[in-house]
């Protein structure tokens, strides 16, 4: 198969158009196939899929100790069964053969698959006029002006690339809520989608605004102790489920970042989840509510969400998780993990990580995430949570994801939500395999170098943004470029890049020890200690948790001043290295995916150069000490990296001047 019907089929995989050969002969033991099961059919007898397959049997049969979304499959010469206890889990087989298939892999004579958490969920940050926030991909995918009238075929494809990967649940609207969202008219348009996604097994969830009592029916409160307000969300319950009879329930950011809450009105996080979860209750709705706040209380920021979650342990009733981004910070390149994970023996929990790249350069920058997420998984136990959840990096654009090779982290985002013991190598195998390359026509060493270029892009944005635990010295806003000289007048101190890094003339870092902000007695004693000891803290952690001296000795030998050099010096090397990998990929990769990567690339590798010259000539001037060699050829100066004061605008349509000076 070439790689350019590769590209097509990864887009819309049940093209009829293509003529190669279908397994002859699928049956099923169930007479009356379910919209499900036939995307199963489709699926198996799509034209090209496992050429040396002649017969496919699927089995869709109860059994008592069998996961919902399991399935089994058995080879035995040219012919396969695959076995599961619902008709969704014979369509994960399905697509299980199909991944197997599109990347050429062998199918095994025995696999058996069941999902690590129940619940797979992408959160979608759209809002209702069609803009994302923190989207790079083009505008919404939903179109509420056409719906329900209107069904974009793409909202099938959606589903399909969702289920594919084993996602089965979808937040469809930004956290940061429009009431409105709990119209009647745009619940009709709620279920058209639901509707469209219930076959693939996809659940649909709402982000609501706390205030919407008020907002859309001038109730005089929101309070969560109100009885008229506890009845009004208990009938908007019931009309949603009139509409939806799966729907999964709502995702809540309260009392963060302006949004209303029940502390509006004196109440606990506790009793706001509670009203909504006993509102959802009867009809097996669930409350993902977000420990995302700004506590009140003058605390370094990444003490905070521990400090106002912590102490409700066990008072959120039991359809309530409490959903948590990975880190105690917010989704930078690299954090700590949130000390709440494991705080909370008596609250179911959830993780929430960030497929869009806010803080990763956006869809200019390749940042294969499958590393940093994996990286949580080996400190927090995926048995300790009930869910997975994603901020989606999906967007109208005609690839959905902007950059073309972002689509790998939705794809590693989906799989680690099924698999959290997959490797990055394993999953940037498989997407390269599947989607980007033919790996029987492409030479072992550049299929070795993409994936070594995937799995190592990560820790190369962390070493040209923010290496050793520094972390949020983005520009103001947008979160693009660097800017740790930013000074925003009246602006809270902790949006500050300057409250984040400290930088001094004694050193540079978070002092979080207990001479500092004590942050390291969130965790547990035993990874407390290891934190809060300068030499046993790790290095790629250090100005997390200290404020350590320009001279303090590394692992390397290096004083930190010159290993900081040296992280910006090698992100920024091992960036512009990127574009030869991809040089030599050109011939086994579409010419269109190729042209519009390579472009990317050479952005990455001019925004990597920029993070490199602006943050070692601005530290340099509290270290006291020039560059390193290694760092130079350095392009800028710092007065016109301070002139440029990227905002959006600039950024989105940069002018000549502001071109040139970046070059
Ligand atoms: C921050 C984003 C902001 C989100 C917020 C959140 O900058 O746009 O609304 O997180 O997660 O990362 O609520």
């Amino acid at each position: 198969m070439t790689t350019v019907i590769k590209t097509l089929l990864s887009v819309c995989l049940i093209c009829s158009c293509l003529t190669s050969q279908a397994v002859s002969d699928v049956t099923f033991n169930k007479k009356r196939l379910s919209p499900t099961l036939e995307l199963a059919r489709q699926e198996l007898t799509a034209p090209g899929i496992l050429p040396d397959i002649t017969q496919i049997r699927v089995e869709t049969r109860s059994r008592p100790s069998d996961g919902n979304d399991s399935y089994e499959i058995t080879r035995q010469d040219d012919r396969i069964t695959i076995t599961a206890p619902t008709d969704l889990g014979a369509l994960y087989g399905a697509y299980h053969l199909a991944r197997l298939s599109a990347s050429g892999a062998h199918v095994p004579s025995h696999i058996s698959e069941s999902p690590a958490f129940a619940l797979r969920i992408l959160n979608h940050w759209d809002n209702l006029d069609g803009t994302i926030e923190r989207g790079y991909a083009g505008r919404s995918m939903w179109k509420w002006d056409e719906l329900p009238d209107v069904m974009s075929p793409r909202y099938a494809d959606y589903a399909r690339r969702n289920a594919s990967i084993g996602i089965n649940a979808t937040v469809l609207n930004n956290v940061n809520a429009s009431p409105l969202i709990l119209s009647t008219p745009y619940l009709h348009k709620i279920k058209a989608l639901a509707d469209t996604f219930r076959p693939y097994g996809i659940k649909v969830f709402l982000s609501v605004n706390f205030a919407t009592p008020m907002a859309l029916d001038s109730l005089p409160t929101a309070d969560p102790l109100d009885p008229a307000v506890q009845k009004w969300w208990k009938r908007k319950a019931d009309e949603i489920y009139s509409l939806i009879p799966d729907f999964g329930g709502f995702l809540v950011k309260a009392n963060s970042e302006g949004q209303p809450g029940p502390m509006d009105f004196g109440r606990t996080h506790a009793e706001g989840a509670n009203m909504l979860a006993r509102a959802l209750r009867p009809h097996h709705g669930i409350v993902m509510w977000r420990a995302f706040v700004y506590s009140p209380i003058d605390a370094d920021r990444a003490k905070q969400a521990y400090m106002e979650f912590q102490p409700l342990d066990g008072r959120f009733d039991p359809n309530v998780i409490i959903q948590i981004k990975n880190g105690p910070i917010d989704f930078q390149p690299r954090e700590a993990y949130s000390p709440l994970f494991g705080a909370m023996p008596a609250t179911p929990q959830m993780v929430e990580f960030q497929v869009t790249q806010e803080y990763l350069g956006h869809a200019n920058h390749l940042a294969f995430l499958a590393p940093m997420w994996q990286e949580f998984f080996s400190q927090v136990s995926p048995a300790s949570l009930k869910a997975v959840a994603g901020v989606a990096n999906v967007g109208d654009d005609p690839n959905m994801t902007g950059h073309p090779l972002a689509d790998a982290n939705w794809y590693a985002f989906g799989r680690l939500a099924w698999d959290p013991t997959l490797t990055p190598e394993a999953i940037a195998g498989e997407w390269i395999d599947s989607r980007l390359i033919d790996p029987a026509e492409t030479p072992a060493d550049i299929r070795r170098s993409l994936i070594d270029m995937f799995t190592t892009s990560r820790e190369t944005v962390v070493d040209y943004m923010m290496p050793l635990g520094l972390h949020h010295i983005f520009a103001w806003g947008h979160h693009y470029g660097p800017e740790p000289w930013c000074d925003i007048e009246g602006a809270r101190p902790d949006w500050m890049p300057s409250y984040y890094h400290r930088a001094d003339k004694a050193g540079l870092g978070f002092d979080r020890t207990p001479s500092g902000s004590d942050a390291v007695s969130q965790y547990p004693d035993s990874l407390r200690s290891v934190y809060a000891d300068i030499s046993t803290c790790p290095e790629n952690l250090l100005l997390w948790f200290h404020h350590v001296p320009w001279d303090h000795r590394m692992q390397s030998g290096r004083t930190m001043w010159q290993e900081l050099c040296h992280r910006y010096a090698t992100g920024a090397a091992r960036a512009a290295r990127y574009q030869h990998v991809w040089a030599d990929a050109r011939p086994y990769v579409s010419p269109a995916i190729w042209t519009d990567v390579n472009r990317r690339l050479i952005t990455q590798a001019r925004d990597a150069q920029w993070w490199k010259d602006a943050c070692v000539l601005y530290f340099s001037q509290f270290s006291s000490q020039a560059p390193t060699p290694e760092v130079y050829p350095i392009h800028h100066t710092l007065p016109d990296l301070k002139h440029i004061n990227l905002g959006i605008d600039n950024y989105t349509n940069p002018s000549p001047a502001l071109l040139d000076s970046l070059r």
